[in-house]
């Protein structure tokens, strides 16, 4: 990298961790993410993602990963639950899925290039929101040979499952109730391809397509009405909706949700409604050296007028308010974060841990709820590696990077092992942010931390 280019990065970076302190979207910084697919299931946010590996020149995409919420600001991350090598028939191209709930089976549907080639739609089934996954098939749900990508998946108020995708003819199939197949004895064996009208899915403001459909399409209800999100062209994509009557429309193109914006020349829209609110999932090209293939995911309340139709918004740096407070007297996994600067997360034998921590790095946790009776203590399972003494420590701040010192666990070399360290704590009661800094010399990570609790 030239000097010029590297100061300018430099400087950008810079400016990015100075407004990032207060930031909560992306909502991910530990990989870059794009895609997203929120489900709720038993009070959580299960958020399906797809995973840029950070190619500059196009997506290289090679697996799925899961993260989770109860309050829409701490996530969890999970890991890859997904990855290309489960669909023995797959290539390349792990690009939008999308999962769903039915009689106890969590369906996956995924599109992906074929061995043979052509993109398809393959579907994994799995017995909980985190799997473990398996394709279902052996071979694609769905190949109509042409821009079979984004698949969404709906199941109606009478039982009747659709799965919709599509670019640029958005597509859909009944799905059976087995949800690893469809009634191929409508349509065209089973398949629609919607008349891409400016009616249903609005003019394009170029004049290579008639309509401004791209692809992305997400089917939701509010009350009797139905909508189809979905992402609109030309390029850079902004999100639009459509209303209709039925999941299956008529459809009537009802406008801009969201710009086009945010350094990412796709947008990719995913909306659920939690805890009494509506939430817009979307994805941008925030992170530090993020653009179109090396995207972020992001999420902010979409608010509706009387009549239905959607107030547009702008992507939020700030993102929703927390729905919940955290419980710091649970155990809470060390990858539970609503920011850090800095960290990774990787699978080892006992679950996810946060890795390459560097001195001076943090991660924040937002809205943690100590309630009335102080706490006065803080453990934290943690792998120390090397032998010698390097003053690895974990400071705990309230409220600020820069806020008042509660506790400070000092550790001592682990090495390979796991080893659980405690600390007295200030007494500290009601509902702060929470940050773990992380203390050390030396240029070799620090610590690799599992996971964390308060005790009384
Ligand atoms: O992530 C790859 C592709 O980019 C998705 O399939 C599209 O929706 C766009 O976000």
């Amino acid at each position: 990298m030239k000097h010029s280019t590297l100061r300018v990065w430099l400087l950008g970076l810079c400016a990015w961790l100075a407004q990032a302190a207060h930031a909560a979207n992306p909502i991910i910084q530990t990989i870059y993410s794009a895609d997203p697919a929120p489900m709720v299931r038993d009070g959580r946010v299960y958020l399906y993602v797809g995973h840029d590996e950070g190619d500059k020149k196009f997506f290289d995409m090679r697996d799925w990963r899961v993260f989770s919420s109860s309050d829409m600001v701490n996530w969890t991350d999970h890991g890859a639950r997904l990855s290309l090598t489960d669909f023995a028939w797959a290539k390349k191209h792990a690009w939008a899925g999308h999962t769903i709930e039915r009689d106890g089976k969590f369906y996956w549907y995924v599109p992906v290039e074929q061995a043979s080639g052509g993109m398809a739609i393959g579907v994994a089934v799995g017995p909980t929101p985190l799997g473990p996954f398996k394709d279902a098939l052996g071979k694609p749900l769905v190949f109509d040979k042409q821009g079979d990508i984004d698949p969404a998946a709906y199941i109606d108020d009478d039982g009747q499952a659709y799965l919709v995708w599509g670019n640029p003819t958005y597509k859909w199939v009944k799905l059976n109730r087995d949800m690893v197949s469809y009634d191929t004895t409508v349509g065209d064996h089973g398949i629609f391809r919607h008349e891409m009208t400016v009616e249903a899915f609005g003019k394009r403001a170029k004049p290579d397509r008639a309509t401004a459909y791209e692809e992305a399409p997400w089917i939701y209800k509010r009350g009797k009405l139905y909508y189809l999100f979905h992402a609109g062209g030309p390029l850079p994509e902004h999100l639009a909706y459509s209303t209709g009557p039925s999941a299956t429309g008529p459809w009537t193109y009802r406008g801009v949700v969201m710009k086009a914006q945010g350094g990412s020349f796709t947008n990719h829209p995913g909306v659920i409604d939690f805890q009494g609110k509506t939430y817009l999932f979307y994805h941008d090209g925030s992170l530090p050296g993020g653009g179109g293939f090396s995207r972020s995911v992001c999420v902010d309340e979409l608010h509706f007028n009387p009549d239905g139709s959607i107030v547009p918004l702008d992507m939020t740096r700030t993102g929703p308010a927390p729905a919940a407070h955290l419980n710091p007297y649970a155990r809470v996994e060390g990858e539970t974060m609503a920011w850090s600067i800095g960290l990774q997360t990787a699978q080892f034998a006992g679950g996810i841990a946060v890795t390459d921590v560097n001195a001076g790095e943090y991660l924040q946790l937002r809205s943690v709820d100590f309630g009335a009776k102080p706490a006065r203590q803080f453990s934290a399972q943690l792998r120390v590696p090397g032998t010698q003494p390097r003053g690895v420590a974990i400071e705990l701040r309230l409220d600020a990077l820069d806020g008042p010192v509660i506790g400070r666990l000092a550790t001592t070399p682990t090495g390979d092992a796991w080893q659980s360290f405690k600390t007295a704590v200030k007494a500290v009661t009601g509902v702060h942010d929470l940050f773990l800094v992380f203390r050390g010399e030396g240029t070799e990570p620090l610590l690799e931390l599992d996971h964390w609790q308060f005790q009384r």
